[in-house]
């Protein structure tokens, strides 16, 4: 096998008429019209003189095409570097530049936002819309439809997804295609998947959960997909009947449960629920089964790991849990402080180990030390614990994050911002319970002395720089922060004071 990322995923498929995507217009595209496009995206980003090993950074709307370029990546050897299509600009300045991508791929609406940044980084700029038109696209058409596959090997990069760190600093997790194949293919197996398979795919294409575990998985079956832009009740439901299988963050089930309509009947022909990004309420998966008869499968993952983690598709899905181990990770709970393992229902930190498990953080060694051992062990962050029938639990979080509708949110990125504002003094951001999202972000803001704090104009301006689910729902100001004897700020009382005004 000469590229086994591709040659698995995408190549078996290239001569295929079968359906692969259906859109939202009704049209659909076979697996060979889309590999088609994928062959010239890669023809053109070769011409380009883009060679094995060099970033592609996208921040494009999810369509086909954008897909498309994912495979085109993997065909040419590139990495490909997906970003949330939310990002202010000022936010995708930094991953260019830490990634040093060669080109980055825009939307026509963000390309003189992104121009001068691109030019400095020395990357070249084109654009990419949702309907697959943009510069990009019309330099690819007159590439051939076919493309010789670039050699790569399992250990070789095929992806970087940036996730925020505790400092602040976003890294670039560095994803081999042996991670991504060997997760592809225990899920596929783990969770039944066939060619048969309709996925109804709402999740956005920019991260691990729509991009590797939704994707990657029904490419492998190969399987169909009903691609979604976004998701959207009215089409959620109206697509349901012709699907077998919906991978979703836990407001997805959340808000199918909020409509009337969402019943056993629509559900009928479904033959799979999954749930993952953020911890699904033991209520809402006893409503769901009451509702439809199904039991929502969850599991845990992690961008710097892919999936760990899964209840069985067989055996009881116990809610609340996230299940067992995959074949090929081991998990093992750990003492936060001296990283031994602890015995058996002891609640602690969270490492796995496998095939899965990723390459680093581009370009910190340090960091990368922090939290991958050398025995190969990640330290995920996680606080778990192993009941005695081998069921992991997610109990909370050893590292400060926020999770709000399935995007991770590290509040010391907001708090740094919040900081430089006129007449602060200092700031803690803190997750609060949230109907809709799990969780929702508040400021908690203290004045300098003697000075007055205007919100409004603090809220205009950090949404300058900060992609909007980043920003706090609620700005509120304290005469001090609560701290411990050893000076730190003491989150978990503030949570708990404004917890009692959960955010609708
Ligand atoms: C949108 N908004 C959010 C938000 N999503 N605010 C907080 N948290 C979110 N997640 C805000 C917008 O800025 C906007 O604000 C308003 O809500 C409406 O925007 P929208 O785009 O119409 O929102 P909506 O379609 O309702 O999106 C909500 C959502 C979406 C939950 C469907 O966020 C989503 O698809 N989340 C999935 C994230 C995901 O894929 N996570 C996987 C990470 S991988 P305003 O003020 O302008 O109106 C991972 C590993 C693993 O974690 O294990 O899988
Ligand atoms: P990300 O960095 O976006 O990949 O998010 C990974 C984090 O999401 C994990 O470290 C967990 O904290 C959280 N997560 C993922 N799946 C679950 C789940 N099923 N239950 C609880 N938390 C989850």
């Amino acid at each position: 096998m000469t590229n086994p990322l591709y040659d698995t995923l995408f190549g078996q498929h290239d001569q295929s008429s079968a359906v692969f995507l259906h859109l939202p217009d009704g049209s659909t595209l076979t697996y060979a019209d889309f590999l088609g496009i994928a062959a010239q995206y890669a023809g053109y980003l070769t011409q380009a003189g883009l060679t094995a090993g060099d970033r592609v950074a996208v921040q494009i709307e999810k369509s086909p095409q954008a897909l498309a370029v994912y495979a085109a990546c993997a065909q040419a050897g590139l990495v490909f570097l997906p970003l949330n299509t939310a990002y202010t600009a000022d936010e995708v300045a930094y991953f260019i530049e830490n990634s040093g991508a060669s080109i980055v791929l825009c939307d026509d609406r963000k390309r003189s936002a992104l121009a001068l940044i691109a030019k400095r980084c020395g990357s070249r700029l084109e654009t990419l819309n949702a309907d697959g038109s943009g510069s990009f696209a019309d330099h690819a058409v007159t590439q051939p439809k076919t493309f010789q596959t670039v050699p790569r090997r399992e250990d070789d990069l095929a992806a970087f997804l940036y996730t925020s760190g505790t400092t602040g600093r976003s890294k670039g997790a560095m994803l081999s295609q042996g991670n991504l194949l060997s997760n592809a293919k225990t899920l596929k197996d783990e969770w039944r998947f066939t060619s048969d398979d309709v996925l109804l795919h709402a999740l956005p294409i920019f991260h691990t959960h729509g991009l590797f575990v939704a994707s990657n998985i029904t490419l492998l079956a190969g399987g169909q997909m009903i691609f979604l832009p976004k998701f959207d009740l009215d089409a959620m439901i109206a697509n349901m009947p012709r699907a077998t299988t919906l991978m979703g963050v836990p407001t997805f089930y959340t808000r199918l449960l909020g409509d009337p309509r969402f019943s056993k009947d629509l559900a009928a022909h479904m033959r799979l629920f999954v749930s993952g990004s953020a911890p699904l309420l033991a209520e809402t998966h006893v409503q769901f089964e009451d509702r439809t008869g199904h039991r929502i499968l969850e599991r845990y993952g992690m961008t710097e790991t892919n999936m760990n983690t899964s209840n069985p598709y067989d055996g009881e899905r116990r809610a609340g849990t996230v299940g067992f181990p995959l074949p090929g990770v081991e998990l093992k709970i750990t003492d936060s402080q001296t990283g031994a393992t602890l015995p058996q229902g002891e609640i602690g930190e969270i490492e796995v180990r496998g095939p899965n498990v990723f390459q680093g953080y581009w370009q910190m060694p340090e960091k990368t030390a922090e939290e991958l051992r050398s025995d190969g062990f990640f330290i995920t962050g996680d606080l778990g614990q192993i009941d005695a029938d081998g069921y992991v639990s997610i109990v909370g979080r050893n590292k400060d994050l926020i999770i709000s509708g399935g995007y991770n949110i590290y509040p010391k990125e907001i708090e740094l911002l919040l900081d430089e504002q006129d007449g602060v003094l200092e700031s803690a951001v803190i997750g609060v319970p949230h109907a809709d999202f799990g969780e929702s972000v508040v400021g908690v803001l203290v004045a300098m002395p003697d000075q007055e704090l205007d919100l409004e104009r603090i809220k205009a301006s950090i949404g300058k720089s900060l992609a909007r689910f980043k920003q706090p729902q609620k700005l509120v100001i304290l005469p001090e922060l609560p701290r411990n004897t050893m000076g730190k700020v003491q989150k978990k009382s503030l949570r708990e004071k404004f917890a009692l005004n959960p955010i609708e």
